[in-house]
């Protein structure tokens, strides 16, 4: 029998779980050795903690791990129904808010190593969180794919770029636009549409730099919300969507806006998501690099639950339906 314990939250209606004892032994040195380990080693618990019948296919997980400059506060691994994610914007925010539930940090900026790089986090008063994010970039301008969907297949363009993760950026208007409402009433054609846009990205094999993966696809229409400048349906590695609006994703848009010069430095972003909740975003230039830019994302989080998984080695899905998508 084994006894995990975790703390749940929600960022702008996305949720996070995140084992805070009893998860695995990683080992040592950075975070991204840590979740190698774990990835190779630890599978099933990655299941036993996200997928049916304790998790559901749109819970994203994480682990508290050990970081290797002393001064962080924490190191942290994100994974979801299928696998790693490499970082996790609203993740941070409630690992900001999970820490500071368990009285290990306070109001303030703490450093959090993550496998992408170190994430800057500002605790603010009333569940607000603002994360400094890793330097963000456009790797390609409108991209040509050949999408496939219900039978007809039509030319959409779009940006690849990194916020954390690899996206592909897609706007609602033009030729080449995506043309959907975003809204929870088109969520089934919303969803068919970003599967068939991954599904070329892969037939015509195109990455993000170094081959990365391109396994978050990202489309835009006009907000709902008057204090908004966007509303963004994202979807995710294990086809779910984000239910906030994806603090990596908005990294990724605010690179794209900051080369288009439609953004100046500074200047606030509102990301609306799917279900109509707001991050604020902004950027600063990054010095070391002009093409690339460094993301602060703000929402909010709120702490759900305290609990502690069992799982029992006699169940036969005590580590979890592992998930078909
Ligand atoms: O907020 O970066 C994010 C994120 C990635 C996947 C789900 N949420």
């Amino acid at each position: 029998m084994q006894r995990i314990s975790v703390i749940d939250s929600h960022t702008e209606g996305e949720p996070t779980r995140i084992i805070v004892s009893g998860g695995p032994d990683l080992g040592g040195g950075s975070v991204a050795q840590q979740r190698r380990v774990f990835q190779e080693k630890f599978d099933h618990i990655r299941s036993a903690v996200v997928n049916e019948p304790r998790g559901c296919d749109h819970l994203v997980g994480a682990i508290i791990c050990k970081p290797q400059n002393p001064a962080a506060a924490a190191g942290v691994i994100f994974f979801n129904n299928v696998g790693m994610l490499n970082g996790c914007g609203h993740g941070t925010i409630g690992l900001a808010v999970t820490l500071a539930h368990m009285g290990r940090i306070g109001p303030g900026e703490h450093l959090i190593e993550t496998p992408v790089g170190d994430v800057k986090i500002r605790l603010e008063p009333a569940h607000r969180v603002t994360i400094s994010n890793v330097p963000s970039y456009r790797h390609a301008h409108a991209v040509e794919l050949d999408v496939s969907v219900g039978g007809a297949t039509r030319k959409v363009r779009g940006d690849v770029a990194w916020g954390g993760n690899w996206f592909f950026l897609v706007d609602r208007e033009g030729a080449y636009g995506h043309g959907l409402d975003i809204s929870l009433a088109n969520l089934e054609a919303l969803t068919r549409f970003s599967c068939a846009v991954r599904d070329a990205l892969e037939r015509s094999s195109i990455t993000g730099t170094g081959g990365g993966v391109i396994d978050h696809i990202e489309l835009f229409g006009p907000p709902v919300r008057t204090d908004c400048h966007s509303r963004n349906f994202v979807l995710c590695p294990g086809k779910e969507y984000d239910r906030s609006p994806c603090g990596t994703g908005t990294s990724a848009k605010l690179a794209c806006l900051a080369a288009d010069g439609k953004l100046r430095p500074g200047q606030v972003w509102g990301q609306e998501s799917l279900i109509g909740s707001a991050f604020d975003g902004w950027f600063a230039p990054d010095p070391a690099d002009s093409s690339r830019v460094l993301p602060s994302i703000r929402g909010s989080a709120w702490i759900t639950s305290e609990s502690t998984l069992i799982v029992d080695s006699t169940d036969p899905f005590g580590h979890g339906i592992r998930s078909s998508r």
